[in-house]
């Protein structure tokens, strides 16, 4: 009976093919099964002998076959094991990793070069108060400035800020002067979409108050400022007067045309300079409007189109590009 089963053993591969034979062993009608029903039936004498060799037999059969269904348990873990087996000194598949955008990048590069200056970095809310963003800046509602840029209202008295100069505002109402602080962010105006607008775009505002500034200060800061953001000793900025109720004087500065240096080309439209920012010293009206006094501080602020930097430093010609996200263009 052991070699028959040893024989049948070879040849099986599955749990359930053991458990059938094991059937046929322990079963109703298995032969062990029989084996014992049989003991009735087998003289006293020799009752003991037969029963020894039957438990003999018997063990040897469920050893046999529990040592099969090792054999196989440990096979089926085996091929598992192989199937999810994983080369951890394999090479990776490759993969594209992301650029940090032109827009990101051009407030990064700025606030790098103004904090080695000294300025600090500050937040506030695109979602603003009308006081922060027309009134404190001397910009009353009656006042035609507020015409000037076009702003979306939202519910509860609440606008999107159309220029980072509320950051002003919170900042000085926080802070004692003498200050020095820079902030950028998403701004927004009811602006016809084109090349060079958007209807959200970027600034980056400047805040530097301290005891007799003057217009020489702004200026000499503009230059310095201007050169390392263009990366080049050669360039030059104009102040040209021009009105913001915030400002007094107010100023458009240009900067000489990095493309042509300044002789005329059709970048800066033959002009050789090209827009880049609103400045002034701050308005006294402004100052006592955060109860700073006049008298004893003066200041100066300026706001940049961090587009337009971005656009004239990489060269490129329609802002639209800036806000697609197609990866090509970003790479
Ligand atoms: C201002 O917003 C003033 N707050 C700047 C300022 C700050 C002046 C402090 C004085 C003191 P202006 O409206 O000119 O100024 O906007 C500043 C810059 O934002 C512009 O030079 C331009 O580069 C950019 N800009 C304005 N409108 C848009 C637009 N729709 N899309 C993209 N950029 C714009």
């Amino acid at each position: 009976m052991i070699e028959e089963l040893k024989e049948k053993l070879q040849s099986l591969s599955t749990i359930q093919e053991v458990q059938n034979i094991k059937a046929q062993y322990f079963g109703k009608k298995g032969q062990i099964t029989a084996l014992m029903k049989n003991i009735g039936r087998i003289e006293p004498e020799k009752k003991k002998e037969y029963g020894m060799q039957v438990n003999e037999l018997k063990q040897e059969i469920e050893r046999l076959l529990n040592g099969k269904l090792d054999e196989i348990k440990k096979e089926i873990k085996k091929q598992e094991e192989l199937k999810n087996w994983v080369d951890v000194t394999a090479h990776g598949a490759e993969r594209s990793f992301g650029k940090e955008h032109l827009i990101a990048k051009t407030i990064r590069d700025i606030y790098e070069i103004f904090t080695q200056f000294g300025f600090t970095v500050v937040e506030g809310p695109e979602i603003e108060e009308p006081w922060f963003n027309f009134d404190a800046l001397n910009t009353p509602e009656w006042h035609p400035a507020r015409e000037m840029q076009d702003t979306f209202y939202l519910e509860d008295d609440l606008l999107l800020r159309t220029h980072t100069s509320a950051v002003q505002i919170r900042t000085m109402l926080k802070e004692e002067p003498p200050l020095a602080i820079i902030s950028s962010g998403r701004t927004y105006r009811k602006d016809e979409i084109d090349a060079t607008h958007s209807a959200m775009f970027h600034q980056l505002e400047c805040l530097f108050i301290d005891k007799k500034v003057t217009v020489g200060n702004l200026k000499m800061f503009l230059e310095q400022l201007t050169k390392k953001i263009f990366d080049n000793e050669d360039t030059k900025v104009l102040l040209r007067p021009s009105y913001f109720p915030f400002v007094e004087p107010g100023f458009e500065v240009d900067v000489s045309c990095m493309n042509c240096g300044g002789k005329g080309c059709n970048v800066c439209k033959g002009t050789g300079w090209i827009e880049v920012l609103g400045a002034g010293l701050v308005h006294p009206k402004v100052l006592e409007n955060v109860g700073y006094d006049p008298e004893k501080w003066q200041g100066f602020a300026f706001g940049v189109g961090v587009e337009r930097i971005a656009m004239l430093k990489y060269g490129i010609s329609n802002m639209r590009e800036l806000y697609k996200n197609d990866i090509r263009f970003i790479d």
